[in-house]
């Protein structure tokens, strides 16, 4: 196992129970999730089916689970839909109530009921239809944070179309990959979307990711910005003239529970990113059983999640766990410091938010910018708080749980993945005390266990590799199109149990604490980005020989990206161009924090970069370890001083 590269090590020791009046309203108490805990394990036919049952199923499951290591299929037989599940079984007792409220980043706000979300999402499908997508296809999504992108998923799921939402922050080089990659012949995008005020030009990104895309066949418009865009006649459709005419009455189709529902990118440590896909039946019935027991839903609640609904935190707990419950979710457009520090507050006053979940980087940059944002703004209608997508050091957890939720909200920390589909590591917040810094005990099914690195499970406080010792029902079913990196990256890593890819650590009470990835990918203010990727964006520069890229810890960022390159003989480019060419091949996201260059980088006598020295250079620590394998001592000295 390599360091710890993130310092997560727990100089808060404070537990913090729930209070006495959340516990008196919680869905579940500590006895609840012990006994259904153990019910889940002992005895998970009954567990699941009791959950699955709470849905609509158009044919009934004959088996709950059939395990083939590594394939999985659960509830076997059974045939349902999702969108079915996420609106028309609404309808009659909700379909009043308001399913999104949405805000744009430019103040406007939308509504939508579920009686208007079902109307919108039937003539989406109708739509789609009517362009020839059937069953089984796959459509990509490149849109902004704005309701059309959950009509569209909705409507794919409806018809059995599989989604793959490209984040709208990614280059036009990634998400031609990525349509590439799905063989999608259809791609949902719009003219712009806004960020800290100004366009993002997205349909002039999906035409340049259009030259180098053979399948695909059609562009669907939605009109955002509107500032003119070339529309491409005979490819290109605007998606509001499209559904004009388009009837609003549309049956969802019985899809069979491993219908393929979506492909969503992630970052391995290849080059490559790979899509994990997810299926129906097991999807639904987990991200329903987890965003009501987590958030400890209620019917008056109004949710908000801030993630993008192109990561997987925003597939299942901003669209379908969510909207599966019934909830009331609000969906913000824009970024969180525009126009000010205060926005996020001041939408949770304005549409009095209960219930918030959001990211560690996302708070540390609000601890930063100073408690006079938030005391602006009442802040007294938030009942719970929530933290996903990298480990939070107890100094922020402290602050979001005083400063935003008056230390009356409980707070978790919820630990999942893409692969997991679902929330795997949490406290339910009317059962367990909290640990600032430590995720908690595991979800309702899931046997984790840390190990060795020959697989030997290890005792409490033990550091090792967090693993999941049996499937369930959320879990990604493969690696599309490559079914041998799947059974080799995640259950052939460890024999027989599923392999995270994170360090982490139980304690004497059964308390996770994550201490971060233990391979090639960086997490970068809660985004997965493999070194790998980064490397090859920087070597694709003509100037470029060689680079290799390592994360070092940072105060918001969690991880900020450090480059070392080294250039073609003669060549002469500055790190700034370089920085853009990345952010061009890949998204901002991945644009270096710093670059450094050299005449050449550490490598051993075989010809391994040695990284775990560049991550020590990068992060101005000591040299520790054995560099007596490295080839050319020198070279050491140089990436030191070289600024
Ligand atoms: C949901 C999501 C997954 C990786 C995961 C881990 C990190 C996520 C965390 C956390 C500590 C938490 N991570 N949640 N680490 N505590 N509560 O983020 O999915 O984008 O696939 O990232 O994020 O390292 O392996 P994804």
């Amino acid at each position: 196992m390599s360091e710890n590269r993130i310092d997560n090590v727990l100089h808060e020791t404070r537990h913090f129970e729930p209070s006495p009046e959340f516990r008196a309203q919680a869905r579940y108490s500590l006895e609840d999730y012990q006994r259904l805990y153990r019910q889940s394990l002992e005895d998970p036919d009954t567990f699941w089916g009791s959950v699955a049952s709470e849905l609509h199923w158009f044919t009934p499951w004959q088996r709950v689970l059939e395990w083939n290591e590594p394939f999985a299929k659960w509830f076997v037989g059974g045939q349902t839909n999702i969108a079915y599940n996420a609106l028309d079984r609404h309808l009659q007792a909700r379909g009043d109530k308001t399913a999104i409220v949405w805000e744009g980043e430019d103040g406007e706000v939308r509504r939508y009921s579920y009686r208007e979300l079902h109307r919108q999402v039937c003539r989406a499908a109708n739509l789609l239809l009517s362009l020839g997508v059937q069953t089984g296809d796959r459509v990509v999504i490149y849109l902004p944070m704005i309701p059309e992108v959950a009509i569209a998923m909705l409507a794919c799921a409806r018809i059995g179309a599989t989604h793959t939402v490209v984040f709208g922050g990614f280059s036009a080089g990634a998400l031609a990959d990525r349509i590439n990659d799905s063989g999608a012949r259809l791609l949902i995008t719009a003219d712009g979307s806004y960020r800290k005020g100004a366009v993002v030009p997205l349909k002039s990104n999906a035409d340049e990711a259009a030259q180098s895309t053979p399948n695909l066949e059609r562009m669907l418009v939605v009109r955002r910005t509107g500032q003119p865009v070339p529309m491409q006649p005979g490819r290109d459709l605007w998606w509001d003239e499209s559904l004009e005419d388009v009837p609003d009455q549309h049956e969802a189709v019985a899809l069979d529970a491993e219908h393929p529902l979506y492909i969503l990118y992630t970052s391995g440590s290849t080059g490559k990113p790979k899509g994990v896909l997810h299926t129906t039946g097991g999807y639904m019935v987990n991200t329903y059983l987890t965003a009501g027991a987590v958030f400890d839903l209620k019917e008056d609640d109004v949710y908000w999640c801030t993630a993008d609904v192109g990561w997987v935190t925003g597939h299942s707990y901003v669209v379908y766990g969510m909207l599966l419950n019934g909830a009331t979710v609000l969906m913000y457009e824009g970024a969180p410091n525009y126009p000010d520090m205060g926005r996020f507050w001041k939408i949770v006053q304005d549409h009095r938010v209960t219930i918030l979940y959001t990211a560690p980087t996302a708070i540390r940059s609000f601890m930063r910018a100073g408690n006079e944002w938030p005391a602006k703004y009442d802040l007294s209608s938030l009942r719970l708080l929530g933290s996903v997508g990298e480990p939070i050091n107890p100094e922020a957890w402290i602050w979001y749980f005083q400063t935003i939720g008056g230390g009356r909200c409980p707070v978790v920390d919820t630990w999942w993945q893409t692969e997991t589909g679902a929330i795997m590591l949490t406290t339910l917040p009317g059962a367990h005390a909290t640990k600032p810094g430590s995720a908690g005990v595991p979800m309702f099914g899931i046997e984790p266990a840390i190990v060795d690195n020959e697989g030997h499970e290890l005792g409490a406080d033990e550091g090792g590799l967090l693993v999941i010792k049996r499937p369930w029902p959320s879990m990604l079913r493969t690696i599309y199109g490559d079914d041998n990196r799947y059974r080799s990256q995640y259950w052939g890593e460890i024999p027989h149990v599923y392999f995270a890819g994170d360090g982490a650590r139980r304690d004497a009470d059964g308390y996770y604490t994550i201490v971060g990835r233990i391979d090639d990918v960086l997490n970068v203010s809660g985004h997965r980005l493999g070194t790998m990727e980064v490397e090859s964006a920087l070597v694709s520069h003509p100037a470029v020989a060689e680079a290799a890229v390592v994360g070092r810890p940072d105060p918001v960022k969690g991880e900020g990206i450090v480059a070392f390159v080294t250039l073609q003989t003669g060549a002469q480019v500055g790190g700034d161009e370089l920085r853009a060419h990345v952010s061009k091949e890949i998204g901002a996201i991945a644009r270096p924090d710093e670059i450094r260059f050299a005449d050449a980088l550490p490598k051993t006598r075989s010809g391994k970069i040695m990284r775990r020295l560049l991550r020590q250079i990068a992060s101005g620590e000591e040299l520790k370890g054995d560099t007596s394998t490295l080839e050319d001592a020198g070279v050491l000295e140089q990436l030191r001083t070289v600024h």
